[in-house]
């Protein structure tokens, strides 16, 4: 799924901006006529959540409605013209002008319509449901009703009562774009690069609305090469492989990009041109190494949230900018898109600055009983073929993850992974696929990942305050883990709630101190075991929870920033260890 751009042939208009939005506290709204309009809404911002934007808003979980008018831009009476949603969460339901134009289920992840034969040159109207609510046959799922085996020890209900450790943050989180592309469009290109000694090989894949013959001309070029190809086009898709000699290859501190532009022309005349930057690199793994441009690459980074005040989970370009200014301050080449696909911007930066990206599905807090167990299958294959169709040309994406901490003691848990794995390798045989998981060595779905991920937690929820202990019973897990399922292995979450300010010599529980002290620990286990390919401290930054007893302030503290971008002192300690190798 290409982003759109504009260029000759194409044009795109952000819709962003202040819309109309009324809570519809009876879900009554369509019966009322509301997808043709509604009067008396209230200003809100999009992109942004809406719980920050207003008193009544935070825990009101929806549905609510959401409208905008617009008028065509000239020349864009001859163009097919696409509605394109990049993230709204958690259930949108859209018309246009009264038209039905449908709904898509899950947050996070993009969406679009053809909507050429519903426009009018003015006075368009747009008209959205968003739902937000949780439920137990959601992905991620809510109000999971209450019981072992399928919540963890020491768990408590939270208010959302979301089956995850983030705000439920709800609404049109990223931009609504109109595009308008030509009549026989490219529809998608997927690339794969390849490297031969010094020589890199780019296959280019060609998906186009339309099978008249014409031709394809592409253009990859950059660091000084130009290489071209041209492909006779009789069908609606193509494929050609562009050869550079000497090639640039993309990597954490030398991040090449090359432009890939694509024309496809019939009697000499052009009608349709894409351009994406493409990044040389290979990745794979062998026995425990995970290999970059055929080369041993451990992660240092984070899991993060996309999350910050008032804006809650909504697009905002300064925060990314910010976000990465302080992953490269602190030596970070890493990070997991911890528990939920994140902006197309986010991911473009990632690219164009040299960051490695675990990029993981929306499905947190997965369960396995019988109840809803279909629904939350399909959604989980839904959300992995979204995922790939959208992030499959991005050379920052080193690993897909399929899911976070699913409660995998059931028989059911190993099927089900099985099953979405084959699913990504069908789609995307050139990356690894990871499931990250709590559950150590009883975790099944190790079996046939290519990549162990693990999150811990000793010496917080168990061994408070017992860095020792913790130490040595993390050692003894990994290395048991590493004999049971000999493959690179990530420590993808370890931390401590930590609220600035608070000190304590020795260092205890929530202090400073002991988040320093607790990393320092923690790394120098990683550091000297191997078959550790990285380590993510949870979390980059505090971020919004529901209310519960564990959350002071409604806040998750295990950020090494504030929620604010401030360090707090585990944040120098990091860049200490990770600037000095
Ligand atoms: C975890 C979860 C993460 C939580 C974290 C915590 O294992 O994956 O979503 O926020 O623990 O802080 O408890």
């Amino acid at each position: 799924m290409l982003y759109p751009q504009s260029n000759r042939f194409r044009q795109t208009i952000d819709l962003s901006g202040f819309w109309d939005f009324l809570f519809d506290p009876e879900d009554q709204g369509q019966d009322r006529g509301w997808s043709a309009g509604f009067a008396g809404g209230r200003p809100i911002a999009v992109p942004a959540s809406w719980n920050d934007q207003f008193e009544e808003g935070r825990d009101n979980l929806g549905p609510a409605w959401y409208q905008t008018r617009f008028h065509l831009p000239w020349g864009w009476a001859e163009r097919r013209v696409r509605l394109r949603f990049g993230s709204v969460n958690y259930l949108a339901d859209v018309w246009l002008n009264d038209v039905r134009l449908g709904q898509h289920e899950g947050g996070h992840l993009p969406f679009e319509f053809d909507v050429s034969p519903h426009l009018r040159p003015e006075g368009n109207h747009l008209v959205v449901r968003v739902d937000g609510n949780l439920a137990p046959d959601r992905v991620p799922p809510g109000r999971v009703p209450w019981g072992p085996p399928d919540t963890f020890p020491g768990d408590s209900k939270p208010y959302p009562d979301a089956h995850f450790d983030f705000f439920p943050f709800c609404g049109i989180q990223r931009p609504v774009l109109l595009h308008a592309v030509p009549q026989e469009a490219i529809a998608d290109l997927s690339v794969t690069t390849d490297i031969d000694g010094s020589t890199g090989h780019v296959r280019v894949r060609l998906d186009r609305d339309g099978g008249e013959p014409a031709t394809a001309h592409l253009t990859l070029r950059g660091h000084g090469a130009e290489v071209k190809a041209q492909v006779p086009l009789d069908a609606e898709t193509a494929e050609a492989t562009l050869t550079v000699p000497d090639a640039a290859l993309w990597a954490p501190g030398s991040p090449n990009l090359y432009d890939l532009t694509v024309e496809l022309a019939r009697d000499g005349a052009p009608f349709d041109a894409y351009t994406l930057p493409v990044g040389i690199r290979t990745v794979a793994v062998e026995g425990d190494r995970l290999l970059l441009n055929g080369q041993p690459v451990k992660l240092k980074g984070f899991g993060r949230h996309e999350d910050f005040p008032i804006t809650g989970r909504g697009l905002l370009h300064a925060v990314i900018v910010k976000d990465y200014a302080l992953l490269q301050w602190i030596g970070a080449n890493s990070f997991r898109t911890s528990h939920y696909p994140y902006s197309e911007q986010m991911m473009s930066l990632a690219d164009r600055l040299g960051f490695l990206v675990i990029d993981e599905t929306p499905a947190v807090g997965l369960f396995f009983r019988e109840d809803g167990l279909e629904r939350r299958r399909t959604l989980c294959r839904q959300y992995v073929q979204e995922l790939i169709a959208r992030d499959k040309n991005h050379p920052s994406v080193i690993m897909w993850s399929l899911a976070n901490e699913p409660h995998s003691m059931r028989n059911e848990a190993k099927p089900f992974f099985r099953e979405l794995y084959d699913l990504t390798k069908a789609l995307d045989p050139t990356r690894p696929v990871t499931v990250v998981s709590a559950v150590g060595v009883a975790e099944e779905a190790f079996e046939f990942c290519d990549v162990v991920c693990l999150n811990r937690y000793w010496g917080w929820y168990t061994h408070p305050g017992q860095l020792d202990e913790a130490c040595e019973i993390l050692t003894g897990e990994l290395e048991a883990l590493h004999d049971k399922f000999p493959k690179p292995l990530i420590l993808s979450e370890f931390g401590a709630d930590t609220i600035p300010g608070c000190h304590a010599q020795p260092p205890e529980m929530f202090s400073e101190e002991y988040q320093v002290e607790f990393l320092t620990r923690y790394i120098q286990v990683l550091d000297s075991l191997p078959f550790v390919v990285g380590q993510h401290p949870w979390n980059m930054c505090d971020f919004k929870t529901s209310q519960e007893v564990r959350r002071m302030g409604g806040l998750n503290h295990k950020g090494v920033f504030t929620r604010d971008r401030r360090p707090k002192m585990a944040a120098h300690r990091l860049r200490e260890l990770w600037r000095s190798d």
